[in-house]
């Protein structure tokens, strides 16, 4: 059983795969700290977790032809500028059960949990590409980053970012040796990964074995068969990968973690809670919570910190205090939010709906009853 060496759980985690494992954590404890605590980080693996010496590892960076190659132990990697930041991670199927509700789609079920926040340590990018003899250049180029997990054929998980976003110093790309102060947990890619501010999941490679600057984006399925969005009209017989761009910058997105739906609320007054966040560094200035299904509206207060204009990498966590309408014996809560490019979520499911139940981000609606 390649999984036996698997390491340990947090048993509050909702599974949604054991082998391999993917998990969320549960809609209340998600929002409980602007720090997701480690244990409960949500876990996307697609492969066995490897177990990787501390002491025998190393980073194989590929330099140019006019540059060199290097072997980074970890060290080495210690001795660049270490630079700390807080990014919230979010996986492309985060709310895909959304998705299956409305029309079936291949994938994971995941609520709305696919999302955590960490303080991330590590060195930058940019420093150990330009280390190697790396230059931003002209023409379009790519960063390939290799993990070291992989499957029965030997075939090592993998993804690319653009080499112009790897080598700006304001994008802030990291290879993380720390999360939230401590070395990486291994479900989150001890000793080294990649972490790739504003930017899908799948990009920040785990386990990190290998870095390349290539002509073209990374031939692994993930970057090229796998997180790509469609038309709700493509289904797999129609479906051409090639056709699509690979997702990066994730659009806007926001969640209700409290109340949960189905749940029975009291009359008097009640706390709606949940996150907002947006991918490219876009800022949330705003969300909108409705409780009569989307009709009148109120501005939830923003929480957690204030996030960089441009460089807005974490989730803000928000709230709305409001009396319980009179009279209503249940209500449709709903939740939207603005980035500061003004870009909004769609109301439905049905107009993004897509294969893979990708870049799930409808208006979050949550129906609760109340109390008599
Ligand atoms: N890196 C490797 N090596 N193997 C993986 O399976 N999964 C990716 C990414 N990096 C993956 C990986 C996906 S799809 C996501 S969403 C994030 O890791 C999840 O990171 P986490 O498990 O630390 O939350
Ligand atoms: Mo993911």
């Amino acid at each position: 059983d390649p999984y036996a060496d698997d390491p340990k759980r947090h048993p509050v985690l909702k599974v949604n795969s054991q082998c391999p494992f993917n998990a969320e954590p549960p809609p209340g404890l998600l929002t409980d700290n602007y720090i997701t605590p480690n244990p409960i980080f949500f876990t996307r693996n697609h492969l066995p977790v490897p177990n990787l010496d501390p002491d025998t590892y190393r980073l194989h960076v590929v330099g140019p032809p006019e540059g060199q190659s290097l072997s980074l132990s970890l060290e080495d990697l210690y001795r660049f500028p270490k630079h700390e930041i807080t990014v919230t991670l979010q996986c492309a199927g985060n709310r895909r059960s959304e998705m299956t509700r409305f029309k079936e789609v291949k994938g994971l079920e995941w609520r709305t949990g696919a999302i955590s926040t960490a303080c991330w340590g590590g060195a930058r990018l940019c420093d150990v590409l330009a280390q190697a003899g790396h230059q931003v250049c002209e023409n379009e180029a790519h960063v390939c980053f290799e993990g070291l997990d992989s499957d029965p054929t030997g075939t090592y998980y993998g993804a690319s970012i653009p080499l112009a976003r790897a080598m700006d110093p304001e994008a802030e790309v990291l290879l993380a040796y720390e999360m939230n102060g401590e070395p990486l947990p291994r479900d989150h890619g001890f000793p080294v990964r990649v972490v790739v501010p504003g930017v899908v999941g799948a990009r920040h490679v785990k386990w990190l074995g290998k870095v390349s600057v290539e002509p073209e984006e990374s031939y692994s399925h993930w970057q090229r068969r796998d997180y790509k969005g469609f038309s709700p009209s493509v289904d797999w017989d129609t479906v051409d990968f090639d056709s699509a761009p690979s997702i990066q910058e994730l659009p806007v997105q926001s969640a209700i973690t409290e109340p949960q739906d189905g749940e029975t609320i009291e009359t008097g007054e009640v706390t709606i809670r949940g996150y907002a966040w947006s991918g490219g560094g876009r800022a949330v200035v705003r969300v909108d919570v409705s409780l009569d299904g989307g009709i009148t509206w109120q501005t939830a207060e923003l929480n957690g910190e204030e996030q960089r204009p441009r460089k807005a990498w974490a989730w803000r966590l928000w709230q709305l205090k409001v009396p319980v309408p009179t009279g209503k014996k249940e209500l449709n809560i709903v939740c939207k939010a603005v980035d500061d490019s003004y870009n909004v979520q769609p109301d439905t499911v049905a107009p993004i709906w897509n294969l893979r139940g990708v870049l799930s981000n409808a208006w979050h609606r949550v129906h609760v009853h109340v109390a008599k």
